[in-house]
């Protein structure tokens, strides 16, 4: 199209007076409400609409910069996107945010009441979803040519009630108001095949031809949200596929048969993208699972194709233009769609469409935890996706042929080294498809990365090192500082200019304040207002009062057993026995704040937040312990509330097994926001000890090679029980029903898991987790000490951007002509 003539001009204006009226012509006309009807709900709809406006121009033209300059393309594929709430970032991304405030002042809202309205799009658990959010604001501030792929989900991740102390889960309905953010793109609608059987045909010269028949269609259609930089005019897209069943689509089916039965055949295949599985870490190989991942991958490859086909008559320079990242193995099998489409479609070699493909693709692993690794059973995808479990058979024929060569005669190699694993069933391991697709492989802090090398991937690592390397995960300083602790940023902004919004190593000019007194106090006293905002969160919920001088001790992220909830509980049961032991001592007064869910079907991790919420009933209707130990389970974790609480932490409780926690990312928002970390020799804590000095961290416990060590010789938690006298006493309180007076044996199953099993060496810990917290209780009884401890956290937390981590990809993975390495 030639002439495109638009009336309004691309940019809008950006001015208070502007932003009003464009506020109230939403009302107006796209809402059709008035000053006696418009609800709270329609003027923060109204204004999403009017943020959305300014960024429409934006979004055009960062998109025909794009075609115009027949960019390198990133693809960010995943199952998860955890985006929280958008019109607070979008504003500040936009450099609007004040503007904006008057515009809503003079309608009579503040913008805090108006941000309040919007529902989260939690369209993920927890730090991996939440990583592949950061990493979009990071691609759009940096002007790469980004592009997340995921799934619409119509429910996101539960909402989380307690109720009677425990987790109950209620539907997470978020497009219930509509989404003013998305704009649905019908034309870009794909064709998906499930089941049926693989038909294949010679042609004259022999070539083999395959074809999927008698299989089931669904249709993916494609929503869009745009992705602001900060302050830079580039709008990535957010491409999210909604299942649509093709009946709904073509008249003919409703022509011969029975007109319910198909319509409810509609609903089945639009349960595609009904929901998000509510599992972290845990492999569940659920069909309806595989479903979504193929789904994602399949209609994602094809868009990927379709783009790449607008400007190229060849395939040739589609790993100049095209680079795909797989956050985890959830959407490994877009590696057996690239070569579906490749051989199968465009008729390339074999030889010719794997090369392009392993030049393509890259791999993140993000967990060790074998429970956590897919496997999927070879007769399921068999049977939902034959053509590609064939595909996954041929690659791993030449692929073992290859392991033949290296190590010639070695039937531990090839087993060690296979895609399918024996058994009975046969298992698909997704790692090693994604292993052998990719040309990087990566881990996700610099721990993690050298154990994938040791331990899971070790036999991969021997044969092909130069595809291993490091990306230490980061989190985007624009949410996480900017939009979450004004206070925060405007003193530093204040004190060193504003470059650390896009350059957060800049925070290290912070550093000769430490030892400026008016500063510091400055300083205090903003961590104390984010914990009386905090407190005011705390009051609504549980009707309770805090003690605004307390330690603020918080532990916020998925229930999981290895994230080790149950230590830091066990260890609060400890601090009330010493108080009611000796209730005249100067004990240092603690608030702690737990928050997260739990998996609906595991187990223990419910059980341990009932365990929290009892402790918190006791203890904190205790007189004799008074407002010098508190404990609260806030409910419904989600990144708004991460935006909260985060501030007003003291400290931060980064507590896993060593060699559980890949990277973490909760560790780094809090270092970033001023609080001081009691953490494992684990995951990121590792680079966050290296960064802020060991005076400036609390680190405990074993190591992982000391974990490695102790379960070799053989672990007996129950020898730590009879050793530690404070120990046995609190687990026999437990045992005997203290916490559950109702129902003594309610909590026997995590005492017995302790006693007997301890996976995750809770009671080997506790003696050097219990240790460092009285060592914490001392260094807090002297704020001014205390907050030069948390400013060096700040100071040195400039590693920790995802623009940094972000750069690394680009140069070394995605390989960006605009990033030399
Ligand atoms: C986004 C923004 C819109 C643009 C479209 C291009 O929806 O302005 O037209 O992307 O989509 P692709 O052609 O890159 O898929």
């Amino acid at each position: 199209m030639s002439d495109f003539v638009i009336t309004k001009s691309e940019q809008l204006r950006g001015d208070a007076e502007f932003l009003k009226a464009s506020i109230l012509e939403h009302l107006h006309f796209t809402l059709g409400k008035d000053k006696y009807t418009s609800t709270k709900q329609d003027v923060y709809q109204a204004a999403a609409f009017a943020v959305r406006d300014q960024l429409i121009g934006r979004w055009i033209k960062t998109q025909q910069h794009y075609y115009d300059t027949d960019a390198k393309r990133v693809y960010y594929l995943s199952l998860e996107f955890l985006i929280g709430q958008t019109l607070q970032n979008s504003l500040v991304n936009l450099g609007l945010l004040e503007n904006f405030r008057s515009a809503l002042h003079d309608l009579g809202y503040t913008l805090e009441q108006i941000v309040a309205v919007e529902t989260d799009a939690g369209l993920g658990n927890g730090g991996l979803g939440r990583l592949a959010a950061c990493f979009l604001d990071s691609m759009a501030t940096l002007g790469i040519p980004g592009y997340g792929y995921g799934i619409r989900y119509d429910y996101g991740i539960f909402l989380q009630k307690i109720e009677q102390g425990s987790q109950v889960e209620i539907p997470d309905n978020w497009l219930r108001y509509g989404n003013p953010w998305e704009l649905c793109r019908s034309e870009y609608l794909y064709s998906i095949h499930f089941y049926g059987k693989v038909s294949h045909r010679k042609d004259e010269k022999g070539k083999l031809h395959f074809e999927l028949i008698d299989g089931e269609e669904v249709l993916a259609m494609a929503y869009d949200t745009p992705v602001p930089g900060y302050h830079n005019d580039t709008v990535n897209t957010l491409r999210l596929w909604q299942a649509k069943s093709p009946k709904g689509f073509n008249l003919n089916y409703f022509n011969h048969g029975d007109y319910i039965r198909a319509m409810e055949d509609i609903a089945v295949s639009e349960n595609i993208s009904k929901v998000l599985y509510p599992n972290d870490n845990i492999f569940e190989g659920k069909e309806l699972r595989l479903k979504q991942e193929y789904f994602l991958v399949s209609a994602t490859i094809q868009d990927i194709i379709r783009r790449y086909n607008k400007g190229h008559i060849h395939l040739d320079l589609l790993p100049d233009k095209v680079a795909i990242q797989l956050n985890d193995t959830h959407p490994a099998l877009a590696i057996a769609e690239m070569m579906h489409l490749l051989v199968d479609r465009e008729e390339l070699s074999w030889e010719k469409a794997w090369h392009l493909t392993t030049s393509i693709f890259a791999y993140t692993n993000h967990t060790l935890l074998p429970e956590a690794l897919e496997r999927w059973p070879v007769p399921l995808l068999e049977r939902v996706l034959p053509r590609h479990m064939q595909i996954i058979f041929e690659i791993n024929r030449r692929w073992l042929d290859e392991v033949e060569k290296a190590y010639p005669n070695d039937v531990r190699k090839k087993q060690a080294l296979s895609i399918i694993e024996e058994g009975e069933p046969k298992r698909v391991n997704m790692a090693h498809l994604a292993i052998v697709g990719s040309h990087k492989v990566n881990g996700v802090s610099a721990l993690h990365s050298t154990l994938l090398e040791k331990h899971i991937f070790r036999d991969f690592w021997e044969l092909t090192p130069q595809k291993f390397t490091n990306k230490t995960n980061g989190i985007t300083p624009r949410r996480w500082l900017k939009v979450a602790n004004p206070a925060l940023s405007h003193l530093i902004t204040q004190t060193i200019g504003e470059e650390w919004i896009h350059e957060l190593s800049a925070l290290k000019k912070l550093l000769p304040f430490v030892k400026d007194a008016a500063f510091i106090e400055e300083f205090g006293k903003i961590k104390k207002e984010n914990k009386e905002k905090l407190s005011k969160i705390i009051y609504a919920e549980h009707a309770k009062h805090v003690n605004l001088d307390s330690l603020f001790d918080i532990h916020v992220k998925r229930f999981h057993e290895y994230k080790r909830q149950l230590l830091n509980a066990l260890h609060i049961v400890a601090l009330y026995n010493r108080i009611k032991d000796d209730p005249n001592h100067n004990w240092t007064p603690r608030t702690f704040i737990f928050s997260g869910k739990a998996a609906p079907g595991y187990f223990m991790a419910k059980r341990i937040i009932s365990f929290i919420n009892a402790l918190a009933s006791i203890i904190n209707n205790d007189r004799v312990v008074g407002d010098r130990l508190k404990v609260f389970f806030l409910e419904n974790y989600r990144v708004s509330l991460a935006e909260q609480i985060i501030p007003a932490a003291d400290l931060s409780e980064q507590i896993s097994t060593a060699g559980t926690e890949a990277s973490g990312t909760g560790n780094m928002k809090f270092a970033l926001n001023g609080a001081v970390t009691i953490g494992t020799y684990d995951g990121a804590n590792i680079e966050i000890l290296e960064e802020v000095g060991p005076e400036n961290f609390f680190l405990f416990g074993l190591r992982e090679d000391g974990v490695t060590a102790l379960k070799e010789r053989g672990y007996h938690p129950r020898e730590y029980y009879e050793r530690d006298p404070e120990l046995k006493r609190v687990l026999d309180m437990v045992t005997d029903g203290f916490f559950s007076p109702g129902d003594p044996h309610f909590f026997a199953p995590i005492v017995d898991s302790l006693l007997q099993v301890d996976p995750y060496l809770v009671l080997a810990d506790f003696g050097a987790y219990s240790a460092c917290q009285k060592q914490i209780s001392e260094v807090y009884l002297n704020p001014v000490e205390w907050s030069k401890k948390a400013l060096c956290n700040v100071a040195h937390a400039g590693k920790f951007s995802s623009d940094r981590t972000i750069k690394e990809y680009a140069q070394e993975i995605w390989r960006l002509p605009s990033f030399p390495v």
